[in-house]
């Protein structure tokens, strides 16, 4: 029985996915690459320095250790910039009704996120309060693919891994949730992410729907 909801951030909450996109596409051209929406697909929910190995790999660019930490402070500093004016109107389509209704129905909250800038992005929408656990890049060794960051977030809840339903709008993120032993819904292609079940936004279903349906 489900009785814990672990809310990966971006794309699935809110929006900022584009934000990482266009900072890191900054960071590429800056080493004298490109960088495209398949190659973006393949970072999403992926931590900030497993994200920059990647861009560094595919762009062929040589960079020492210096550079690296840099070029990551320099991407942070692009995304923040990016996300400053970010509002409770900018969350995704229904994302904050299905919170605020998890919440009164008595299902436990946490956010599972590979972000380090999760907890200021959950101020900025006006919804910390609903999360009963927050797990985000600050808290994990490992990130996504490995189920760290849900298994934390089960722990912290108090649940069993088979009593938590994952949504998450990356690849990383689905297998994450698999590898936790968790359920998941995924936000996005069906093809891409290969979850249980998928809505193009979660205000596409209600928590009653998912908890008869898992
Ligand atoms: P930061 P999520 C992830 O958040 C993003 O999908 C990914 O694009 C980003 O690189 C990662 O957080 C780290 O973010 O640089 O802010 O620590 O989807 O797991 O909520
Ligand atoms: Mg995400």
């Amino acid at each position: 029985m489900i009785k814990g909801f672990l809310f990966d951030l971006d794309g699935v909450i809110v929006d900022t996915a584009v934000f990482h996109f266009r900072a890191w596409r900054k960071v590429s051209r800056k080493l004298g690459g490109d960088f495209t929406e398949a190659q973006n697909e393949q970072l999403k929910g992926i931590n900030r320095v497993d994200s920059l190995k990647k861009i560094v790999e595919w762009t062929k660019a040589e960079v020492d250790d210096l550079q690296f930490q840099a070029l990551q402070e320099q991407k942070n500093q692009w995304y923040l910039d990016l996300v400053s004016g970010l509002g409770p109107n900018d969350a995704l389509p229904g994302a904050i009704n299905f919170l605020r209704q998890t919440h009164s129905k008595g299902i436990l909250i946490a956010l599972g996120s590979a972000s380090k800038n999760a907890p200021m992005v959950l101020k900025k929408l006006g919804i910390t309060e609903l999360f009963g656990a927050i797990i985000d890049g600050n808290n994990v060794i490992n990130g996504k693919p490995h189920p760290e960051v849900f298994l934390k977030g089960a722990n912290s809840l108090g649940l069993k891994p088979s009593e938590c339903l994952v949504f998450e709008d990356s690849i990383a993120g689905v297998k994450a949730a698999k590898q936790a032993g968790m359920a998941s819904v995924g936000i996005g292609e069906a093809e891409t992410l290969q979850a249980d079940l998928h809505f193009n936004s979660i205000g596409e279903t209600t928590p009653e729907y998912l908890l008869t349906h898992f």
